[in-house]
């Protein structure tokens, strides 16, 4: 039995099925005497930094938790568990941390994208058993914008470098914390855990890793799902967003087998988009939140799910937020939500009326969940105008000429799955969408999906040099290549593919062997 704290504030699924897989059997804490009792503590903070410290004072958790941590009984913090333990954090000035190691928690100060999202590796300082069985080289999964700076070294057990060295694990006797997400950092972070868990296992220092650590580029793989025409929830696969052939929707394999099959093929993170939510009320697409749950049992990467994330009434006039949507979707496995026509007619009307009007699902989720769980997914398509200054929007000029012979082009967003074009091109979306809150952004092309001509880089150089939040690329991989294309020809932090791994053309695994030595990634 092990204890695990949860203030309620958050997706702590994960950090269960993670525990859950290594055999153990995992007690939430109610109140603070199960945390007085307990033998083993796991804390996995979520949210930002002040309102983990409120939930936890609200719930009377301050005590119990500092005796427990004083008591050297094993602890094992992730991310906010780890930062609890300094004196404050310039996320929340003012607000006291639990002060057992001395230092503040500070924001990234870095001219690279913040948060930092994603695998990048570590620098072991001291001996510790959580090492047990690791080489050195792995990569563990990272979101965040803080990261903690100890007075001294004396308990710093990883370092890492994104822009600067900052350190990302202390081991202080019992207690071990950690920035990254074991969680979520596939077999090496289970091992990891595991060695956590069992305290009788030696403490050795691995084999040195890559000094400086170097942020991979994601490969992810996508699973447009859908209901066909037998009612059975498929992925499926549209050119340029058309998913029927012959009248029927193409059925290219069930959507928890295949996530499965990513994960052990060396998919950085899945990424689910149930592409007809726009039409129905998700909640009450319950098999979509199964395939969720059943997937996290297995999959130990990061899950997004997208489609339907916005406010509702349903049939009896309840008024359904999209936080409330979201969270269902956290509550069953996922560690990101994506935000697609809504979020284009959120920002159509901030431009139109110039304000933001109330809360809208962007600002809102990420207030919740942080920013790092709102990733916006842009559908937009190409038009081209024959000069720079036709159109109000953010024209490009293009080395892919128009059918009328134009140099350049927009690209105008879309909503409900490419069927309607809106008054809003891309680079304008994402800048927006930044500033409201979003973490990340899903950049599809409509005009590239499904085409296996690669993806399109003058879309993905526009709007990365407009956000300093990730950029992931998608649609038009059609071979390895394409890979290594995007990310030299553009600064692209993750890239994704949905039909040449649906359709056995190339697997992850190919991917990853061609760009070893080409571009940084996470070796499978
Ligand atoms: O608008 O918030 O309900 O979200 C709906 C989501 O569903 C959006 O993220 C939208 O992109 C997606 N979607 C809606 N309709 C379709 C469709 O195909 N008919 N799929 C659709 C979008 C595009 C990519 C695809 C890449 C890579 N799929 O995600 O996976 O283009 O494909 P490729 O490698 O085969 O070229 P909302």
């Amino acid at each position: 039995m092990i204890a695990l704290l949860d203030y309620g504030a958050g997706n702590v699924r994960s950090v269960i099925n993670a525990l859950e897989r290594l055999g153990e059997t995992v007690q939430i804490v109610s109140n603070g005497d199960d945390i007085l009792q307990a033998d083993r503590l796991v804390f996995p903070g979520v949210g930002g930094f002040g309102s983990m410290m409120h939930n936890l004072r609200e719930k009377n958790f301050i005590d119990p938790l500092t005796s427990y941590l004083r008591s050297g009984r094993p602890f094992f913090g992730i991310c906010l568990g780890l930062q609890v333990l300094f004196d404050g954090s310039e996320e929340a000035p003012g607000v006291p941390g639990l002060g057992i190691i001395p230092g503040q928690v500070k924001r990234f100060t870095v001219d690279l994208a913040v948060p930092h999202i994603g695998w990048n590796g570590i620098k072991a300082r001291q001996p510790s058993r959580i090492f047990n069985g690791l080489h050195g080289d792995e990569k563990f999964y990272f979101v965040h914008s803080y990261h903690v700076a100890p007075e001294t070294d004396e308990w710093v057990l990883t370092a890492t470098d994104y822009g600067y060295e900052f350190v990302s694990a202390i081991q202080k006797g019992n207690i071990i914390a950690t920035q990254f997400h074991p969680e979520k950092s596939g077999k090496a972070g289970l091992a990891l855990l595991a060695n956590f868990l069992d305290t009788t296992r030696e403490a050795i220092i691995p084999a040195a890793g890559p000094d400086p650590t170097r942020l991979a580029k994601r490969i992810i793989a996508c699973l447009d799902v859908r209901t066909n025409n037998q009612g059975d929830l498929v992925v499926t696969k549209g050119d340029q967003y058309d998913v029927r052939e012959n009248g029927e929707v193409r059925n290219l394999g069930k959507p928890v087998q295949l996530a499965g099959r990513y994960y052990e093929e060396g998919a950085d993170e899945i990424t689910f988009l149930n592409i007809t939510a726009f039409r129905d009320f998700p909640l009450k697409d319950m098999p979509m939140l199964k395939v969720l749950e059943l997937t996290s049992k297995n999959v130990f990467v990061p899950l997004t799910i997208g489609g339907g994330i916005r406010d509702y009434k349903d049939k009896d006039g309840r008024h359904w937020s999209a936080l409330e949507v979201a969270a269902e979707y956290f509550r069953s496995g996922a560690d990101k939500i994506s935000i697609g026509s809504d979020a284009v007619l959120i920002v159509e009307d901030i431009l139109k009326t110039g304000q933001a009007a109330g809360m809208n699902s962007i600002a809102q989720i990420s207030r919740v969940y942080g920013n790092q769980a709102v990733v916006i997914s842009i559908d937009p398509r190409r038009v081209y105008v024959k000069t720079p200054d036709a159109v109000n929007h953010h024209v490009i000029e293009t080395t892919i000429p128009g059918p009328g012979g134009e140099h350049y082009c927009w690209y105008q967003c879309t909503i409900k799955g490419g069927r309607e074009g809106r008054e809003v091109d891309a680079v304008t979306l994402a800048k927006v969408c930044e500033q409201l809150g979003a973490g990340e952004i899903l950049l599809n092309c409509i005009d590239r999906d499904g085409t296996n001509a690669g993806f399109d880089l003058e879309l993905i150089n526009a709007v990365k040099n407009a956000v300093s939040i990730p950029v992931i690329a998608s649609s038009g991989a059609g071979n390895v290549a394409h890979f290594q294309e995007v990310f030299t020809r553009t600064e692209a932090d993750a890239a994704l593919a949905a039909g040449i791994f649906h359709r056995q053309e190339v697997s992850i695994g190919e991917v990853k062997e061609y760009l070893q030595n080409k571009v940084e990634i996470r070796p499978v």
